[in-house]
């Protein structure tokens, strides 16, 4: 059987660290599907609009090499619910959600990966705004 990864995430501003974590989890099976985040998803998490729709963030996560499948996580609650339904064996996230997600220990493997320092959307944004 293939072992199947699973990962979430906006991908807002696609950046270097968001790429990296991508590749990572990919190396942890043989299959890795991507939940990315709905633009109402994102303004009730981050209380702002994503700077790209959903449909262009969809686009560039599925575009990417590592990347088998990509689908719309319309609500954190849903997760235990997409990680059976695509049958993953591995849930991988960035560490800044350490312990957030062990209740799904009982299903699949869960794992965090360290974050790529000194790079995030929010950073990305002030730089190019001038505001940093
Ligand atoms: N990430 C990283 N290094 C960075 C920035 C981000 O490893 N410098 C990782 C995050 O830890 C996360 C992934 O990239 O695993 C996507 O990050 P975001 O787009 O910020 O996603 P987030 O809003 O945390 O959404 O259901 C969970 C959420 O949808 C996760």
């Amino acid at each position: 059987m293939p072992r199947t990864v699973i990962t979430f995430g906006t991908f807002d501003v696609f950046h270097v660290g968001h790429l990296r974590v991508i590749e990572r989890a990919a190396a942890l099976g043989d299959r890795l599907v991507v939940g990315v985040s709905a633009d109402a998803l994102n303004l009730s998490k981050k209380g702002r609009e994503p700077v790209f729709s959903q449909a262009e963030r969809i686009a560039i996560v599925a575009a990417l090499k590592p990347v088998d499948a990509v689908f719309i996580e319309e609500s954190l609650e849903l997760k235990r619910d997409y990680i059976l339904e695509h049958q993953a064996d591995v849930l991988v996230m960035g560490d800044d959600w350490a312990g957030r997600f062990d209740e799904f220990k009982d299903i699949c493997e869960v794992v965090y990966l360290p974050r790529t320092p000194a790079i995030s959307t929010t950073a990305l944004i002030e730089k190019i705004s001038g505001t940093a």
